[in-house]
Protein backbone atom coordinates (compact mmCIF):
# COMPACT_ATOMS: atom_id res chain seq x y z
CA UNK A 1 0.00 0.00 0.00
CA UNK A 2 2.99 2.70 -0.08
CA UNK A 3 2.81 5.04 -2.43
CA UNK A 4 6.10 6.29 -3.61
CA UNK A 5 5.05 9.26 -4.60
CA UNK A 6 3.93 10.91 -1.28
CA UNK A 7 6.92 9.30 0.37
CA UNK A 8 9.41 11.51 -2.26
CA UNK A 9 6.99 14.71 -1.39
CA UNK A 10 7.80 14.33 2.36
CA UNK A 11 11.49 14.21 1.75
CA UNK A 12 11.40 17.61 -0.01
CA UNK A 13 8.90 19.03 2.91
CA UNK A 14 11.34 17.42 4.99
CA UNK A 15 14.32 19.90 3.35
CA UNK A 16 11.88 22.45 3.32
CA UNK A 17 11.64 22.31 7.53
CA UNK A 18 15.13 21.91 7.57
CA UNK A 19 15.30 25.20 5.71
CA UNK A 20 12.82 26.64 7.81
CA UNK A 21 14.52 25.49 10.61
CA UNK A 22 17.77 27.39 9.56
CA UNK A 23 16.75 30.10 8.43
CA UNK A 24 14.89 30.53 11.50
CA UNK A 25 18.07 30.25 13.55
CA UNK A 26 19.71 32.69 11.43
CA UNK A 27 16.87 34.85 11.85
CA UNK A 28 17.13 34.96 15.25
CA UNK A 29 21.00 35.27 15.41
CA UNK A 30 21.24 31.40 17.11
CA UNK A 31 23.82 29.94 14.65
CA UNK A 32 26.55 32.60 14.44
CA UNK A 33 25.98 32.47 18.49
CA UNK A 34 26.53 28.55 18.15
CA UNK A 35 24.87 26.11 20.69
CA UNK A 36 26.88 23.67 22.99
CA UNK A 37 25.64 20.80 23.34
CA UNK A 38 24.44 21.47 26.62
CA UNK A 39 22.96 24.57 27.00
CA UNK A 40 23.28 26.29 30.75
CA UNK A 41 24.04 29.33 29.85
CA UNK A 42 21.07 29.25 27.14
CA UNK A 43 19.29 32.44 29.46
CA UNK A 44 22.45 34.36 28.10
CA UNK A 45 22.72 33.40 25.28
CA UNK A 46 18.85 33.81 24.06
CA UNK A 47 18.76 37.74 25.36
CA UNK A 48 15.54 38.82 23.84
CA UNK A 49 17.33 42.14 22.94
CA UNK A 50 20.38 40.21 20.57
CA UNK A 51 17.49 38.27 18.37
CA UNK A 52 15.85 40.51 15.47
CA UNK A 53 12.56 40.04 15.04
CA UNK A 54 11.12 37.72 12.17
CA UNK A 55 7.90 39.20 10.11
CA UNK A 56 6.19 36.80 12.63
CA UNK A 57 5.53 39.24 15.64
CA UNK A 58 4.70 37.03 18.55
CA UNK A 59 2.54 38.38 21.52
CA UNK A 60 4.12 35.73 23.66
CA UNK A 61 7.60 34.67 23.13
CA UNK A 62 9.47 32.20 25.21
CA UNK A 63 12.05 29.30 24.99
CA UNK A 64 11.21 25.84 26.53
CA UNK A 65 14.27 23.60 27.53
CA UNK A 66 13.47 19.85 28.14
CA UNK A 67 16.30 19.15 30.88
CA UNK A 68 17.38 16.88 33.42
CA UNK A 69 16.65 17.78 36.96
CA UNK A 70 15.76 16.74 40.18
CA UNK A 71 12.76 17.07 42.26
CA UNK A 72 11.40 15.89 46.32
CA UNK A 73 8.49 13.88 45.82
CA UNK A 74 9.43 12.20 49.22
CA UNK A 75 11.52 12.12 52.54
CA UNK A 76 15.03 11.57 51.53
CA UNK A 77 17.14 11.00 48.12
CA UNK A 78 15.43 13.34 45.59
CA UNK A 79 13.82 11.22 41.89
CA UNK A 80 15.77 12.39 38.85
CA UNK A 81 13.69 13.76 36.42
CA UNK A 82 13.08 15.23 32.93
CA UNK A 83 11.31 18.69 32.86
CA UNK A 84 10.21 21.14 30.89
CA UNK A 85 11.38 24.67 31.83
CA UNK A 86 10.08 28.30 30.32
CA UNK A 87 11.78 31.81 29.92
CA UNK A 88 9.83 34.21 28.92
CA UNK A 89 11.13 37.10 26.19
CA UNK A 90 8.20 38.67 25.78
CA UNK A 91 4.37 38.91 27.22
CA UNK A 92 2.82 38.83 30.42
CA UNK A 93 4.87 36.97 33.32
CA UNK A 94 1.59 35.44 34.51
CA UNK A 95 1.12 33.69 31.01
CA UNK A 96 3.89 31.30 32.44
CA UNK A 97 3.28 29.18 35.38
CA UNK A 98 5.31 27.08 37.41
CA UNK A 99 4.11 24.52 39.58
CA UNK A 100 6.31 24.27 42.70
CA UNK A 101 7.88 21.08 43.77
CA UNK A 102 6.11 19.15 40.37
CA UNK A 103 7.97 17.71 37.93
CA UNK A 104 5.78 19.10 34.99
CA UNK A 105 6.46 21.79 33.17
CA UNK A 106 4.84 25.11 33.45
CA UNK A 107 1.34 25.98 32.35
CA UNK A 108 1.00 28.13 29.39
CA UNK A 109 -1.70 30.71 29.29
CA UNK A 110 -2.99 31.90 25.60
CA UNK A 111 -5.81 33.87 24.48
CA UNK A 112 -7.10 32.68 21.09
CA UNK A 113 -6.00 35.06 18.52
CA UNK A 114 -2.49 35.48 19.94
CA UNK A 115 0.49 34.43 18.38
CA UNK A 116 2.85 32.66 20.16
CA UNK A 117 6.84 32.14 19.67
CA UNK A 118 8.20 29.04 21.37
CA UNK A 119 11.81 28.47 21.02
CA UNK A 120 12.36 24.33 21.94
CA UNK A 121 15.72 23.33 23.33
CA UNK A 122 16.40 19.78 23.46
CA UNK A 123 18.90 19.48 26.45
CA UNK A 124 17.92 15.75 27.25
CA UNK A 125 20.46 12.82 26.29
CA UNK A 126 18.04 11.92 23.42
CA UNK A 127 16.04 12.65 20.46
CA UNK A 128 12.73 14.74 21.25
CA UNK A 129 10.33 16.85 19.81
CA UNK A 130 7.37 18.53 21.11
CA UNK A 131 3.65 17.99 20.26
CA UNK A 132 0.73 20.68 21.57
CA UNK A 133 -1.95 17.79 22.12
CA UNK A 134 -5.44 19.44 20.86
CA UNK A 135 -3.73 22.73 19.04
CA UNK A 136 -4.62 23.31 15.83
CA UNK A 137 -1.48 24.06 14.20
CA UNK A 138 0.19 24.12 10.98
CA UNK A 139 1.91 20.06 10.40
CA UNK A 140 5.30 21.47 10.75
CA UNK A 141 4.34 23.08 14.30
CA UNK A 142 2.57 19.94 15.05
CA UNK A 143 6.17 18.15 16.49
CA UNK A 144 5.58 15.24 14.39
CA UNK A 145 8.61 12.58 14.93
CA UNK A 146 10.16 13.19 11.80
CA UNK A 147 11.15 16.77 12.92
CA UNK A 148 12.72 15.43 15.88
CA UNK A 149 15.84 17.17 17.27
CA UNK A 150 18.94 16.22 19.39
CA UNK A 151 20.46 16.80 22.13
CA UNK A 152 21.63 20.17 22.36
CA UNK A 153 19.19 21.53 19.68
CA UNK A 154 16.86 23.63 18.88
CA UNK A 155 13.20 23.83 16.83
CA UNK A 156 11.06 26.96 16.41
CA UNK A 157 7.74 26.88 16.78
CA UNK A 158 5.49 29.84 15.59
CA UNK A 159 1.61 29.26 15.50
CA UNK A 160 -1.55 31.33 16.16
CA UNK A 161 -3.82 30.19 18.46
CA UNK A 162 -7.25 29.20 16.58
CA UNK A 163 -8.30 26.44 18.90
CA UNK A 164 -11.44 27.68 21.16
CA UNK A 165 -10.83 28.19 24.67
CA UNK A 166 -9.94 25.01 26.81
CA UNK A 167 -7.30 22.53 28.78
CA UNK A 168 -5.14 21.68 25.98
CA UNK A 169 -1.40 20.05 26.79
CA UNK A 170 1.71 19.49 25.51
CA UNK A 171 4.39 16.40 25.83
CA UNK A 172 7.20 14.54 23.77
CA UNK A 173 6.32 12.48 20.70
CA UNK A 174 9.62 11.08 19.27
CA UNK A 175 9.06 7.58 17.38
CA UNK A 176 9.12 4.89 20.20
CA UNK A 177 10.10 7.66 23.24
CA UNK A 178 7.02 9.37 23.85
CA UNK A 179 6.58 6.83 26.81
CA UNK A 180 9.80 6.91 28.70
CA UNK A 181 9.75 10.54 27.73
CA UNK A 182 6.79 11.39 28.95
CA UNK A 183 7.12 9.35 32.50
CA UNK A 184 10.18 10.70 33.33
CA UNK A 185 8.38 13.78 33.57
CA UNK A 186 7.95 15.95 30.22
CA UNK A 187 4.50 17.22 29.93
CA UNK A 188 2.43 20.66 30.74
CA UNK A 189 -0.76 22.23 30.76
CA UNK A 190 -1.48 25.01 27.77
CA UNK A 191 -4.26 26.87 28.78
CA UNK A 192 -6.45 28.83 26.29
CA UNK A 193 -9.23 31.09 27.02
CA UNK A 194 -11.72 33.05 24.74
CA UNK A 195 -14.38 35.71 25.18
CA UNK A 196 -17.01 33.24 24.82
CA UNK A 197 -15.80 31.70 28.18
CA UNK A 198 -14.46 34.71 29.98
CA UNK A 199 -18.77 35.71 29.09
CA UNK A 200 -19.79 32.36 30.67
CA UNK A 201 -19.21 33.09 34.47
CA UNK A 202 -17.17 30.45 35.74
CA UNK A 203 -14.96 30.60 38.40
CA UNK A 204 -11.52 32.09 37.84
CA UNK A 205 -8.01 32.38 39.15
CA UNK A 206 -7.88 30.56 42.25
CA UNK A 207 -11.34 29.09 41.56
CA UNK A 208 -9.90 27.82 38.15
CA UNK A 209 -7.45 24.47 39.28
CA UNK A 210 -5.41 22.29 36.70
CA UNK A 211 -5.11 18.70 37.98
CA UNK A 212 -2.89 16.21 36.07
CA UNK A 213 -3.43 13.21 37.27
CA UNK A 214 -0.39 10.30 36.30
CA UNK A 215 0.84 7.03 37.93
CA UNK A 216 4.19 6.39 38.64
CA UNK A 217 6.06 3.59 40.02
CA UNK A 218 9.08 4.00 42.87
CA UNK A 219 12.11 2.06 43.78
CA UNK A 220 13.30 2.22 47.41
CA UNK A 221 15.43 5.13 46.65
CA UNK A 222 12.58 7.01 45.45
CA UNK A 223 13.71 6.65 41.95
CA UNK A 224 11.18 6.13 38.88
CA UNK A 225 11.01 2.39 37.87
CA UNK A 226 9.36 2.51 34.01
CA UNK A 227 8.82 -0.49 32.38
CA UNK A 228 10.64 -4.18 32.58
CA UNK A 229 11.19 -3.93 28.79
CA UNK A 230 9.01 -7.46 28.74
CA UNK A 231 6.93 -7.47 25.63
CA UNK A 232 3.69 -8.45 27.00
CA UNK A 233 4.19 -5.11 29.41
CA UNK A 234 4.79 -2.86 26.41
CA UNK A 235 1.41 -4.71 25.42
CA UNK A 236 -0.63 -3.61 27.53
CA UNK A 237 0.51 -0.31 28.83
CA UNK A 238 2.82 0.99 31.87
CA UNK A 239 0.87 0.81 35.53
CA UNK A 240 1.94 2.73 37.85
CA UNK A 241 0.93 1.61 41.70
CA UNK A 242 1.69 5.44 43.14
CA UNK A 243 -1.60 7.36 41.99
CA UNK A 244 0.26 11.53 41.05
CA UNK A 245 -1.56 14.83 41.08
CA UNK A 246 0.44 17.43 39.78
CA UNK A 247 3.23 15.98 40.03
CA UNK A 248 2.93 14.85 43.73
CA UNK A 249 1.69 11.51 45.61
CA UNK A 250 -1.63 12.12 48.35
CA UNK A 251 -2.56 14.85 46.57
CA UNK A 252 -5.07 17.20 48.71
CA UNK A 253 -6.45 20.27 47.50
CA UNK A 254 -7.33 22.76 50.16
CA UNK A 255 -10.43 24.78 49.05
CA UNK A 256 -12.43 27.32 50.09
CA UNK A 257 -16.52 26.82 50.59
CA UNK A 258 -17.50 28.06 47.33
CA UNK A 259 -17.64 27.36 43.40
CA UNK A 260 -14.86 25.35 41.75
CA UNK A 261 -13.60 25.06 38.11
CA UNK A 262 -11.46 21.61 38.15
CA UNK A 263 -9.65 20.97 34.62
CA UNK A 264 -8.62 17.34 35.00
CA UNK A 265 -6.19 15.88 32.51
CA UNK A 266 -5.12 12.39 32.57
CA UNK A 267 -1.12 12.46 31.54
CA UNK A 268 -0.76 8.91 32.60
CA UNK A 269 0.94 6.46 30.10
CA UNK A 270 -1.81 4.04 29.64
CA UNK A 271 -4.05 4.28 33.11
CA UNK A 272 -7.58 4.68 32.58
CA UNK A 273 -9.66 6.55 35.36
CA UNK A 274 -13.29 5.77 36.37
CA UNK A 275 -13.87 9.16 38.03
CA UNK A 276 -16.47 9.53 40.52
CA UNK A 277 -16.99 11.42 43.71
CA UNK A 278 -16.01 9.70 47.02
CA UNK A 279 -19.32 10.25 48.18
CA UNK A 280 -21.93 9.43 45.33
CA UNK A 281 -22.94 12.96 44.58
CA UNK A 282 -22.62 12.89 40.41
CA UNK A 283 -19.89 14.87 38.57
CA UNK A 284 -20.96 18.02 36.90
CA UNK A 285 -19.23 18.13 33.65
CA UNK A 286 -18.53 21.47 31.94
CA UNK A 287 -15.85 20.72 29.72
CA UNK A 288 -13.21 18.04 27.76
CA UNK A 289 -10.95 17.78 25.21
CA UNK A 290 -11.54 20.58 23.33
CA UNK A 291 -13.33 23.12 25.51
CA UNK A 292 -16.73 24.10 27.56
CA UNK A 293 -19.70 21.82 26.85
CA UNK A 294 -22.67 23.80 25.36
CA UNK A 295 -24.70 23.23 29.12
CA UNK A 296 -23.70 20.97 31.88
CA UNK A 297 -24.19 17.47 31.79
CA UNK A 298 -24.34 14.94 34.66
CA UNK A 299 -22.25 11.53 35.34
CA UNK A 300 -22.45 9.28 37.99
CA UNK A 301 -18.94 8.44 36.85
CA UNK A 302 -16.92 9.61 33.95
CA UNK A 303 -13.91 7.59 32.38
CA UNK A 304 -10.75 9.62 31.49
CA UNK A 305 -8.38 7.59 29.08
CA UNK A 306 -4.93 9.31 28.28
CA UNK A 307 -4.87 12.22 26.81
CA UNK A 308 -8.60 13.28 27.48
CA UNK A 309 -9.34 16.34 29.61
CA UNK A 310 -12.49 16.55 31.62
CA UNK A 311 -13.44 20.22 33.62
CA UNK A 312 -15.73 19.57 36.47
CA UNK A 313 -18.07 21.90 38.07
CA UNK A 314 -16.99 21.51 41.94
CA UNK A 315 -19.69 23.54 44.35
CA UNK A 316 -18.25 23.32 48.21
CA UNK A 317 -20.43 26.52 49.45
CA UNK A 318 -22.57 24.24 51.33
CA UNK A 319 -19.52 22.58 52.71
CA UNK A 320 -18.65 23.26 56.53
CA UNK A 321 -14.53 23.93 57.52
CA UNK A 322 -13.09 20.64 58.06
CA UNK A 323 -15.38 18.67 55.22
CA UNK A 324 -13.36 16.40 53.65
CA UNK A 325 -14.35 14.33 50.16
CA UNK A 326 -12.25 12.61 47.45
CA UNK A 327 -12.17 11.76 43.79
CA UNK A 328 -11.82 8.44 42.88
CA UNK A 329 -11.65 5.90 40.56
CA UNK A 330 -14.33 3.15 40.52
CA UNK A 331 -13.08 -0.33 39.99
CA UNK A 332 -13.83 -1.95 36.17
CA UNK A 333 -13.42 -4.30 33.99
CA UNK A 334 -11.37 -4.27 30.87
CA UNK A 335 -14.20 -3.93 28.75
CA UNK A 336 -16.49 -1.64 30.79
CA UNK A 337 -19.43 -3.12 32.29
CA UNK A 338 -18.79 -5.55 30.41
CA UNK A 339 -16.59 -8.45 30.67
CA UNK A 340 -13.20 -9.20 28.95
CA UNK A 341 -11.96 -12.93 29.41
CA UNK A 342 -8.38 -11.35 30.40
CA UNK A 343 -7.85 -7.89 32.12
CA UNK A 344 -4.42 -5.74 31.98
CA UNK A 345 -3.61 -6.09 35.45
CA UNK A 346 -4.07 -10.06 35.43
CA UNK A 347 -2.12 -10.29 32.63
CA UNK A 348 1.02 -7.96 33.70
CA UNK A 349 0.90 -10.29 37.38
CA UNK A 350 1.64 -13.10 35.45
CA UNK A 351 4.65 -11.14 33.60
CA UNK A 352 5.73 -9.73 36.76
CA UNK A 353 4.45 -6.40 36.64
CA UNK A 354 3.45 -4.99 39.99
CA UNK A 355 0.23 -6.23 41.46
CA UNK A 356 -0.73 -3.28 43.52
CA UNK A 357 -2.54 -1.14 41.51
CA UNK A 358 -3.70 -3.01 38.56
CA UNK A 359 -6.07 -1.90 35.32
CA UNK A 360 -9.49 -0.80 36.90
CA UNK A 361 -8.89 -1.31 40.38
CA UNK A 362 -10.52 1.10 42.76
CA UNK A 363 -8.15 3.61 44.51
CA UNK A 364 -8.21 7.16 45.44
CA UNK A 365 -7.18 9.85 42.70
CA UNK A 366 -7.01 13.09 45.35
CA UNK A 367 -8.38 14.68 48.08
CA UNK A 368 -10.20 17.87 48.55
CA UNK A 369 -10.90 19.32 52.01
CA UNK A 370 -12.65 22.60 52.90
CA UNK A 371 -10.04 24.70 55.01
CA UNK A 372 -11.74 28.31 54.37
CA UNK A 373 -15.14 29.58 54.63
CA UNK A 374 -15.50 32.38 51.81
CA UNK A 375 -18.82 34.25 51.02
CA UNK A 376 -18.95 33.91 47.12
CA UNK A 377 -21.94 32.55 45.62
CA UNK A 378 -21.52 31.32 42.35
CA UNK A 379 -24.28 29.78 40.12
CA UNK A 380 -23.44 27.46 37.56
CA UNK A 381 -24.30 28.36 34.13
CA UNK A 382 -27.21 26.93 32.54
CA UNK A 383 -25.59 27.53 29.22
CA UNK A 384 -21.79 27.34 28.58
CA UNK A 385 -20.98 27.95 25.10
CA UNK A 386 -22.55 27.23 21.44
CA UNK A 387 -21.98 24.01 20.50
CA UNK A 388 -23.61 23.79 16.87
CA UNK A 389 -25.47 20.06 15.78
CA UNK A 390 -22.98 17.80 14.17
CA UNK A 391 -23.25 18.67 10.79
CA UNK A 392 -22.70 15.24 9.69
CA UNK A 393 -24.61 15.34 6.06
CA UNK A 394 -21.57 17.38 5.06
CA UNK A 395 -19.08 15.04 5.01
CA UNK A 396 -18.05 13.69 1.53
CA UNK A 397 -18.11 10.14 2.59
CA UNK A 398 -21.33 10.10 4.27
CA UNK A 399 -22.28 6.86 3.21
CA UNK A 400 -19.06 5.61 3.02
CA UNK A 401 -17.05 6.61 5.91
CA UNK A 402 -13.69 5.94 6.34
CA UNK A 403 -12.97 2.38 8.38
CA UNK A 404 -10.17 1.82 11.44
CA UNK A 405 -9.73 -0.86 12.90
CA UNK A 406 -7.77 -1.38 16.13
CA UNK A 407 -5.74 -4.63 15.80
CA UNK A 408 -3.02 -6.85 17.09
CA UNK A 409 -0.92 -9.21 15.70
CA UNK A 410 2.25 -10.81 15.87
CA UNK A 411 2.15 -9.52 19.53
CA UNK A 412 1.88 -5.91 17.69
CA UNK A 413 -0.81 -3.05 18.22
CA UNK A 414 -1.91 -2.21 14.59
CA UNK A 415 -4.53 -0.03 12.59
CA UNK A 416 -5.60 -1.34 10.00
CA UNK A 417 -3.15 -4.31 10.55
CA UNK A 418 -0.35 -1.30 9.85
CA UNK A 419 2.24 -0.08 11.82
CA UNK A 420 3.89 3.32 12.03
CA UNK A 421 6.32 3.99 9.64
CA UNK A 422 8.06 7.35 9.66
CA UNK A 423 6.63 9.21 6.67
CA UNK A 424 4.62 6.59 5.38
CA UNK A 425 0.96 7.12 4.26
CA UNK A 426 -1.51 4.42 2.50
CA UNK A 427 -3.63 5.24 -0.22
CA UNK A 428 -6.91 5.26 2.29
CA UNK A 429 -5.29 8.13 4.83
CA UNK A 430 -5.19 10.82 1.99
CA UNK A 431 -7.73 13.07 2.91
CA UNK A 432 -8.31 16.87 0.74
CA UNK A 433 -8.17 19.76 2.49
CA UNK A 434 -11.21 21.79 3.46
CA UNK A 435 -13.40 18.42 3.28
CA UNK A 436 -15.36 16.89 6.58
CA UNK A 437 -15.01 12.91 6.47
CA UNK A 438 -16.53 10.52 8.94
CA UNK A 439 -13.92 8.19 10.20
CA UNK A 440 -15.29 5.04 12.12
CA UNK A 441 -13.10 2.97 14.46
CA UNK A 442 -13.70 -0.14 15.45
CA UNK A 443 -11.86 -2.07 18.58
CA UNK A 444 -14.19 -4.78 18.03
CA UNK A 445 -10.90 -7.26 16.47
CA UNK A 446 -11.72 -6.34 12.35
CA UNK A 447 -12.15 -10.10 11.86
CA UNK A 448 -8.45 -10.26 12.41
CA UNK A 449 -7.08 -12.73 15.33
CA UNK A 450 -7.40 -10.87 18.50
CA UNK A 451 -5.55 -12.81 21.28
CA UNK A 452 -6.36 -9.86 23.58
CA UNK A 453 -8.63 -6.62 23.65
CA UNK A 454 -7.91 -3.86 25.11
CA UNK A 455 -9.22 0.28 25.72
CA UNK A 456 -7.36 1.93 23.14
CA UNK A 457 -7.47 6.09 23.49
CA UNK A 458 -7.40 7.28 19.90
CA UNK A 459 -6.30 10.63 19.56
CA UNK A 460 -5.74 12.89 16.14
CA UNK A 461 -3.38 15.34 15.76
CA UNK A 462 -4.19 18.54 14.52
CA UNK A 463 -8.25 18.69 14.66
CA UNK A 464 -11.10 18.39 17.27
CA UNK A 465 -13.76 16.20 16.03
CA UNK A 466 -17.37 15.63 17.15
CA UNK A 467 -18.30 12.09 18.03
CA UNK A 468 -21.54 11.12 15.99
CA UNK A 469 -22.18 8.02 17.61
CA UNK A 470 -20.70 5.25 19.77
CA UNK A 471 -21.85 1.76 19.88
CA UNK A 472 -21.05 -1.63 21.32
CA UNK A 473 -20.77 -2.74 25.15
CA UNK A 474 -20.67 0.48 27.26
CA UNK A 475 -22.15 3.46 26.76
CA UNK A 476 -22.11 5.42 30.21
CA UNK A 477 -19.36 6.95 31.27
CA UNK A 478 -18.50 9.18 28.36
CA UNK A 479 -19.01 12.70 27.53
CA UNK A 480 -19.07 12.83 23.96
CA UNK A 481 -20.90 15.99 23.84
CA UNK A 482 -18.80 18.19 23.22
CA UNK A 483 -14.85 18.98 21.19
CA UNK A 484 -12.95 16.13 21.25
CA UNK A 485 -9.23 15.40 20.09
CA UNK A 486 -8.86 11.79 21.94
CA UNK A 487 -11.39 9.53 22.58
CA UNK A 488 -11.97 5.76 24.75
CA UNK A 489 -12.71 2.87 22.71
CA UNK A 490 -13.24 0.01 25.21
CA UNK A 491 -13.16 -3.72 23.94
CA UNK A 492 -16.17 -4.21 21.39
CA UNK A 493 -16.76 -0.62 21.03
CA UNK A 494 -17.11 1.33 17.33
CA UNK A 495 -16.88 5.17 17.26
CA UNK A 496 -17.84 7.30 14.18
CA UNK A 497 -16.11 10.50 13.93
CA UNK A 498 -16.76 13.79 12.00
CA UNK A 499 -13.42 15.57 11.32
CA UNK A 500 -13.17 18.93 9.88
CA UNK A 501 -9.82 19.03 7.45
CA UNK A 502 -9.48 22.79 7.24
CA UNK A 503 -6.69 25.45 6.76
CA UNK A 504 -3.70 23.35 7.36
CA UNK A 505 -2.94 20.58 4.46
CA UNK A 506 0.10 18.21 5.24
CA UNK A 507 1.16 15.51 7.47
CA UNK A 508 -0.20 14.72 10.73
CA UNK A 509 -0.35 11.58 13.12
CA UNK A 510 -3.66 9.59 14.74
CA UNK A 511 -2.63 6.80 17.20
CA UNK A 512 -3.63 5.21 20.24
CA UNK A 513 -2.67 7.17 23.42
CA UNK A 514 -1.57 4.36 25.28
CA UNK A 515 1.47 5.55 25.40
CA UNK A 516 3.50 2.32 25.00
CA UNK A 517 0.86 1.14 22.04
CA UNK A 518 1.97 4.29 20.55
CA UNK A 519 5.69 3.75 20.88
CA UNK A 520 5.21 0.30 19.34
CA UNK A 521 3.78 1.36 16.15
CA UNK A 522 -0.46 1.31 17.14
CA UNK A 523 0.28 5.13 15.11
CA UNK A 524 -0.18 5.65 11.69
CA UNK A 525 -0.07 9.71 9.26
CA UNK A 526 -2.80 11.11 7.89
CA UNK A 527 -2.09 13.29 4.63
CA UNK A 528 -3.89 16.41 4.26
CA UNK A 529 -4.13 17.14 0.49
CA UNK A 530 -3.79 20.75 -0.20
CU1 LIG B 1 -3.91 1.20 22.30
Amino acid sequence: MKNRNMTTMFSNGNSRRHFLKLAGYSALGLMTTGFGPLLNSLEARQNPETIPETEFIPDLDISLIAQPDEVAVFPGKPTQIWRYHAIIHKGDKNRVIEIPGSYLGPIIKARQGEKIRIRFTNSIPEESIVHWHGLHVPAIMDGHPRHVIAQGQSYLYEFEIRNRAGTYWYHPHPHGRTGPQVYRGLAGLFIISDEEEQAAGLPDSEYDVPLVIQDRSFSSNNQLVYMSGHRMEQMTGFLGDVIMTNGLPDFTLSVSSTAYRLRILNGSNSRIYKLAWEDGRPLIIIGTDGGLLERPVYRRYAFLSPGERLEVWADFSDRPVGFKTAMISLPFGGGGSGNIPMGRGMMGATMGQSQSLPDGAGFSVFKIRVTKLVKKNQALPRMLSEIKPVPQDEAVNFFNPRQFYLTMRHMQWSINGRIFQMEDVAGDEIVQLGSKEIWEFNNTGGGMMQPMNLPHPIHLHGKQFRIIERSGVMHEGYVDEGWKDTALLMPGERIRILVDFANYPGLFLYHCHNLEHEDMGMMRNYYVKG
